[in-house]
């Protein structure tokens, strides 16, 4: 297991020196940020970043994400165009030394949540979804959601929902084929595994559809392309939020086929109406059992990357909602607690951590 931690480059208030100084950080997972979507990433900005990474300590062999451009989610005719300018993202990704890329097929919204800074029993603020409020919401009226106002003008937003109109599921995964079918042999070609990051939350909203939400969706997309490089981001918190999902066998099943690249560990407190908030890490803060998850890492022999994902915001830290240092260093020596004392105590099949 390789412990990483999300930075968002230069701007981002989190140094690279303060990630080092977290006990057993390995390397960081980054993107290109100022390149317009389904836009090819040059060679240059993917150097320096690596080399700005590399000058830090750490190394730089993960990205999340390279977005899909929504031609591409729609099956537009300009999605041929767009889909060779991943492959060329892929190509150039590789060059640098990326060894895993992050992406997801979620329509117009990546991760959803009401608030952004509810604020917990202890003080401390955290993200969090409210099924009530999202259900009230006509999207027809438009849709205000804190983290997104700034993505879309309203009417574009508006545009954009209407050519989903008649996107069913089906349609979305011809799309998602059609677009794998292009994509993992080029992958395959560059030496890179292609990890999938699963909807959050894992079921449709404002009636668009997500197909990445349950044991039987990976199962359908890890068989449209057989190849270790058609792989998964096992998202514990994104997955979790619905208690039907069982992440440890999640892991166990696909961890064991060898499809799991990139996990993203972190708990999540759901109530029985599929609300949540982000809880701290700590498996008695919420609804998932992280040091069950770590086990089942362990026992499927992950050598892969991890990352603590979204943090609270603790000790009066400001910034960038669920990826301050504080706490998300805390969930990443947690993580590494749970796995040092697993590969101690648990005797076949060893995996050895990698530091
Ligand atoms: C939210 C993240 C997501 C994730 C993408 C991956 O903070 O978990 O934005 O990075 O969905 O493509």
């Amino acid at each position: 297991m390789k412990m990483t931690f999300r930075w968002y480059g230069t701007s981002d208030p989190v140094s690279l020196k303060y990630i080092r100084q977290i006990p057993g950080m390995y390397g960081i997972v980054s993107a290109i940020y100022d390149i317009p979507v389904g836009e090819v990433w040059p060679i240059e900005k993917l150097r320096a970043l690596r080399d700005s990474i590399e000058a830090a300590g750490l190394k730089f062999e993960v990205v999340e994400s390279v977005p899909v451009h929504e031609d591409i989610k729609l099956g537009k005719p300009t999605r041929d165009r767009l889909i060779a300018n991943f492959q060329q993202n892929i190509r150039n990704c590789a060059t640098i030394g990326i060894k895993v890329i992050c992406y997801n097929f979620m329509p117009v919204f990546d991760w959803t949540r009401t608030e952004m800074a509810m604020e917990l029993p202890d003080g401390s603020f955290t993200l969090a979804f409210d099924a009530e409020a999202v259900a009230k919401i006509d999207p027809e009226k438009g849709i205000s959601l804190p983290g997104w106002d700034a993505s879309y003008e309203p009417g574009q937003l508006k545009s954009l929902l209407a050519e989903y109109k008649n996107v069913t599921e089906e349609t979305l995964w011809g799309n998602l084929e059609y677009f794998l079918k292009a994509i993992i042999p080029v992958a395959i070609e560059a030496n890179v595994k292609m990890a999938i990051h699963p909807d959050d939350p894992p079921r449709p909203i404002f009636g668009l559809p997500r197909i990445v939400k349950n044991r039987d969706d990976l199962a359908r997309l890890v068989g449209i392309v057989d190849s270790p490089a058609n792989g998964l981001t096992l998202c514990a918190g994104s997955l979790g939020a619905d208690l039907c999902n069982n992440i440890e066998s999640l892991v166990r099943e696909f961890g064991g086929m060898g499809r799991i690249h990139f996990g993203h560990v972190r708990n999540v407190a759901v109530k029985p109406d599929g609300s949540f908030y982000e809880s701290a890490h700590l498996s008695c803060e919420g609804s998932l059992d992280l040091a069950q998850i770590m086990k089942a890492y362990h026992d499927v022999g992950f050598e892969g990357y991890i990352r603590p994902d979204h943090g609270r915001m603790i000790w009066g830290e400001t910034g960038k909602p669920g990826y301050g240092l504080y706490d998300r260093a805390l969930g990443a020596v947690y993580i590494n607690g749970l796995w040092e004392a697993v590969c101690k105590f648990t005797t076949a099949p060893v995996a050895k951590a990698q530091h």
